[in-house]
């Protein structure tokens, strides 16, 4: 049996009543018990396209089902509750994620666990809390409460690191949106940073700074647009 925790998301349609089928469902698989679930929040969505506010949960369970399989069934669920997932961060009726499979730390093509942003994002860890104060982050080595309290910090600290050219510009862009947080660039973070972005585009700094600490740096190289991309974990960080 593994203990695993979900996470539970929706802006269109009665999601509360989603939700709640959802929870009645998974607790009717043969492999699955439903050991607890948080209350329901609502959320201010974050991404440019997410459209209305969202609801947000989140559920213990234990399964006897492989973490494939738990997705396999995590996506029939969604499917049969009306989502579409040809358009990336649109508006959805349900968006179920996996959160914590154990203690597994899994990377593949279909799935990554614990999931990777579970750690900077208030409407994930708002409920998670909840249900999950204790549980340490495999990788992150923190509970969940000391993550979401790290997110509590105000102003909270971001760091950005990597080259000048590039930070200043994204640091500037982040202190006129974000008056309640604290940038700062070219120094390496202390230990209250709450998150590290990093664009380098020297291999050997570049991985200098994600060593500094691995699991709390986000890189804005490989992304598409930098600079919205680092506004939306800010904003998620902060649940504004
Ligand atoms: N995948 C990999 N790892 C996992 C995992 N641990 N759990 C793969 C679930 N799926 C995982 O997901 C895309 C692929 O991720 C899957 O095929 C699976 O193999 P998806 O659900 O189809 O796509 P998505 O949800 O549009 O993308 P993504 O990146 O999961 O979106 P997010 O990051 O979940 O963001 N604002 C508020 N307030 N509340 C929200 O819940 N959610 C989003 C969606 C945006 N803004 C929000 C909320
Ligand atoms: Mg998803």
């Amino acid at each position: 049996m593994a203990s695993c925790f979900l996470s539970l998301g929706g802006n269109i349609g009665d999601v509360a009543q989603t939700f709640r089928l959802v929870f009645s469902e998974l607790d009717l698989h043969t492999n699955i018990q439903v050991v607890s679930r948080s209350r329901i929040h609502q959320t201010i969505a974050v991404g440019e396209h997410a459209g209305p506010p969202f609801l947000n949960a989140a559920a213990h369970v234990d399964t006897s089902l492989d973490p494939e399989s738990l997705l396999d069934l995590l996506q029939s669920i969604e499917a049969a509750h009306g989502r579409k997932r040809e358009i990336h961060w649109r508006p959805r009726t349900l968006d179920l994620d996996l959160l914590l499979y154990g203690d597994d730390v899994i990377s593949n093509d279909r799935l990554t666990v614990p999931h990777p942003a579970l750690w900077y994002r208030r409407f994930v860890l708002d409920p998670l809390v909840e249900i999950a104060e204790d549980i340490l982050h495999p990788q992150q080595q923190m509970s969940i409460s000391e993550l979401r309290n790290q997110l509590l910090q105000r102003p909270l600290p971001v760091t950005l690191l990597g080259d000048e050219s590039r930070t200043d510009e994204i640091a500037v862009s982040l202190n006129a949106s974000f008056p309640d947080i604290h940038v700062t660039t070219g120094t390496p973070p202390d230990t209250r940073s709450a998150i590290i972005f990093r664009w380098s585009s020297d291999k050997a700094d570049g991985e200098m700074i994600r060593q500094l600490h691995p699991f709390r740096t986000i890189d804005l190289m490989d992304v598409d647009n930098p600079k919205p991309f680092a506004h939306t974990v800010v904003r998620a960080a902060l649940g504004v």
